[in-house]
């Protein structure tokens, strides 16, 4: 199977290292193609950057509709855009702080989020709710990093997120950690080994459960408001996002098994 990892920022180097994580964990059927848009913000710290960053995803998840990709991650922990890349997809779309969320919530009664900045914080709290994982989310901690920190060899990024993974586990009673960023996508064992406890990472989570729902034979469903986008004219520069005349529904998958 191929599954698209797609970062939505636009750091070349953070979406290396998210295919390189991502690689890591797939299983030896499992084609890992890894992209990011050629428009939009280096890093998404906040809700315009968010905002802005689904059209480049959006463009990224129709490309691979082209290519009939089996199923899609989306790389960066607001889960930007992910119910559009629903209706857009036939395969499924997993973001990675769903992801993560669940698999913590599998093998802990309680997990704390690390993330980066404090004011990106909201975000993940919009995400536990929309995701149902109030009863498992301890708290939301802030290492005040900034994305492109994760980025530089140079900065206290590990020691600063594993200060915050100690107080977790000390102060919020975490039988898990959640790292709440992409770019911490290389981290996660490391850190795990330095606190002594689970620490989720959300790409290689992400990229377990697209697995297993396409080795289920289970695609996005198109009933209702994921049904593929109703086909209309878009105008100006965004014209050529213009949803398009598709043929029937049949996920890739099973299109493969008619074929
Ligand atoms: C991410 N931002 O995973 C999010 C996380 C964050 O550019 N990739 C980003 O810190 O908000």
């Amino acid at each position: 199977m191929r599954i698209k990892v797609i970062n939505p920022n636009t750091t070349f180097s953070m979406t290396e290292k998210i295919a390189a994580a991502a690689r890591t964990v797939a299983a030896p059927g499992t084609e890992i193609l890894c992209t990011s848009p050629t428009m939009g913000p280096v890093s998404i710290e906040g809700h315009y950057d968010e905002a802005v960053s689904v059209i480049g995803l959006l463009e990224e998840i129709r490309a691979g509709e082209a290519e009939g990709v089996d199923g899609y991650v989306i790389a960066c922990f607001g889960d930007p855009g992910l119910m559009a890349a629903r209706e857009a997809a036939r395969g499924p779309v997993i973001g990675i702080a769903e992801a993560a969320m669940h698999a913590a919530s599998m093998i802990a009664t309680g997990f704390s989020i690390v993330t980066t900045l404090a004011r990106t914080k909201i975000i993940a709290r919009h995400l536990v709710e929309v995701y149902g994982m109030q009863r498992f989310c301890r708290r939301i901690r802030a290492s005040d990093l900034a994305v492109l920190d994760l980025e530089d060899p140079k900065s206290n990024a590990r020691a600063l997120i594993i200060r915050e993974c100690r107080r977790a586990i000390e102060e919020d009673e975490a039988g898990a950690i959640v790292l709440g960023c992409a770019g911490m996508a290389d981290l996660a064992g490391d850190i795990s080994r330095t606190v002594g406890a689970p620490v989720v990472e959300g790409v290689t989570a992400a990229v377990k459960f697209v697995e297993a729902l396409v080795g289920l034979g289970l695609s996005t469903s198109k009933l209702g408001d994921l049904a593929v986008p109703i086909v209309k004219p878009y105008r100006g520069a965004l014209s050529a996002l213009a949803p398009e005349a598709r043929a029937p529904n049949v996920p890739p998958t099973q299109a493969r098994v008619r074929s």
